[in-house]
C-alpha cells in the first residue's frame, strides 16, 4: 500500500541518488512551496532586472553598443519566461504569480532597486551583477527539480555573455580618459555592495538555506557563494586598474580567500521591504509594461481560441 511515508522515502531516495524530481513526481508540500516561492521570486528578479539597463538602451554611446544591450536586455525577457515556464509545472499559473508581483506580494532581488545614474553602471552591472548572478546559479543548473534545473542551463550560458560584455565596457572605461576612468570607479563604488547582497543575508539568518540544502535546491550557502564572488572579482578589479571600495579587504593566507568588511544589513532590509532608492519607480514602471500589454494578451487569447475553434471543426467534421 502507498503511504505519505513510502512517497516521502522514495522523494528523498531520489534526491539522495542525484536524480532529478519531475512535475508528475510526488513531493512534499514545503518543497513545491519553496521552489515556486525561489523560482517565482527569480523570475521576477529577470524581468524587474530589464529595467535599469533598458533605461539606457537609447543612450548607448555607439550602434555596437546598443546591440550587445539591446541582447542582453532580451534575454532578461527570455528568462523570465523559461522561469515562469518552470513555475508553472508546480501548478501556480502565471497570472497568479504577476498578480503577487504586482500586489507587492512577492520579492524580487534587492539590486535593481538601485539607480542607472551612468553608462558605467552598464558595465558595472554586467560585471558585478551577472557575475553575481552566475556564481549562484550555475550550482542551480544540478537543482533537484527538474524544470529549473534545465531552464538554468541556458540561463547561465547567456549570463556568462552578460558578465563579459559588462567587463570589457568596465576595461574600456578605465582604460580610457581620466573621466571615463573615474565614471567606472564610481559605478564600481556604488555597485559592490548591493551586488554582495545580491546572495542574501548570512548563513546564520538565513531562513530558508537549511531546508533548500537538504533538499538539494541549494548546493552552497549564501556566505560560500559570496565567498566565491569575492575571491573571483577582485583580481579581475585589479587588472583593470580599479579599487573595491572596502578598506578591509585583505588576502587571507590561512583560507586562501579575501576578508571583507561588514556588510550593511539595514540597508538590505530597508531595500526588500520597499524602501530603496528606486522601488517605487521599478514597480510604477512594470505595473505600465503590463497594462500596456494588455492588447497583446487578448490578441493572443483570441487567437488560442480560434485555432482551437477550428481545430475541433476538423476533429468532428
Ligand atoms: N533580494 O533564507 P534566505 C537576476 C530574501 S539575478 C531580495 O537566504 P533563500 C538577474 C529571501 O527571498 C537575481 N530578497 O532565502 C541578473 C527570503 O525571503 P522570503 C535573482 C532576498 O531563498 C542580471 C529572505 O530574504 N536571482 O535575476 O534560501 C540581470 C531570507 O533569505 C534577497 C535569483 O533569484 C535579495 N538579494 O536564498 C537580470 C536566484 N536575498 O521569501 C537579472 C535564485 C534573500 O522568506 N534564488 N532574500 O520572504 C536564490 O538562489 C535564493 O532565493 C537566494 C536567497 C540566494 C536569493
Amino acid at each position: 500500500m502507498t503511504t505519505i511515508a513510502s512517497l516521502e522515502d522514495k522523494f528523498y531516495q531520489t534526491i539522495d541518488a542525484e536524480e532529478k524530481i519531475e512535475p508528475k513526481d510526488w513531493m512534499p508540500d514545503d518543497y513545491r512551496k519553496t521552489l515556486v516561492r525561489q523560482i517565482s521570486q527569480h523570475a521576477h528578479s529577470e524581468i524587474i532586472g530589464m529595467l535599469p539597463e533598458g533605461n539606457w538602451i537609447t543612450r548607448a554611446p555607439s550602434l555596437k553598443r546598443k546591440l550587445a544591450l539591446l541582447a542582453k536586455v532580451q534575454d532578461e525577457a527570455g528568462h523570465g519566461l523559461y522561469l515562469y515556464a518552470a513555475c508553472e509545472t508546480l501548478g501556480v499559473g502565471r497570472d497568479e504569480l504577476l498578480d503577487q508581483l504586482h500586489t507587492g506580494k512577492a520579492k524580487y532581488s534587492s539590486i535593481f532597486n538601485y539607480p542607472t545614474i551612468t553608462w558605467a553602471d552598464m558595465g558595472a552591472i554586467g560585471w558585478l551583477v551577472d557575475g553575481a548572478a552566475i556564481m549562484n546559479q550555475v550550482p542551480l543548473c544540478r537543482c533537484s527539480y527538474g524544470p529549473y534545473s534545465r531552464a538554468m542551463v541556458r540561463v547561465c550560458k547567456e549570463e556568462s555573455f552578460h558578465q563579459r560584455q559588462g567587463y570589457e565596457i568596465m576595461t574600456t572605461l578605465a582604460k580610457g580618459s581620466e573621466e571615463q576612468k573615474a565614471m567606472a570607479q564610481d559605478a564600481l563604488n556604488r555597485w559592490w555592495w548591493p551586488s554582495l547582497m545580491m546572495f542574501g543575508p548570512n548563513d546564520s539568518v538565513s531562513t530558508h538555506s537549511e531546508m533548500s540544502m537538504r533538499w538539494k535546491i541549494k548546493r552552497f550557502s549564501n556566505d560560500e557563494l559570496r565567498q566565491r564572488f569575492v575571491d573571483m572579482t577582485v583580481p579581475q578589479a585589479e587588472l583593470i586598474g580599479l579599487t573595491i571600495p572596502d578598506p578591509l579587504l585583505k588576502f587571507n593566507e590561512e583560507k586562501k580567500g579575501y576578508d571583507f568588511g561588514p556588510i550593511d544589513w539595514d540597508e538590505f532590509k530597508m531595500v526588500v521591504n520597499g524602501h530603496g532608492p528606486c522601488n517605487e519607480e521599478r514597480m510604477a514602471a512594470r505595473l505600465k509594461a503590463h497594462a500596456d500589454g494588455e492588447w497583446v494578451r487578448e490578441a493572443a487569447s483570441a487567437h488560442a481560441a480560434r485555432k482551437s475553434n477550428s481545430e475541433s471543426r476538423l476533429k468532428t467534421a
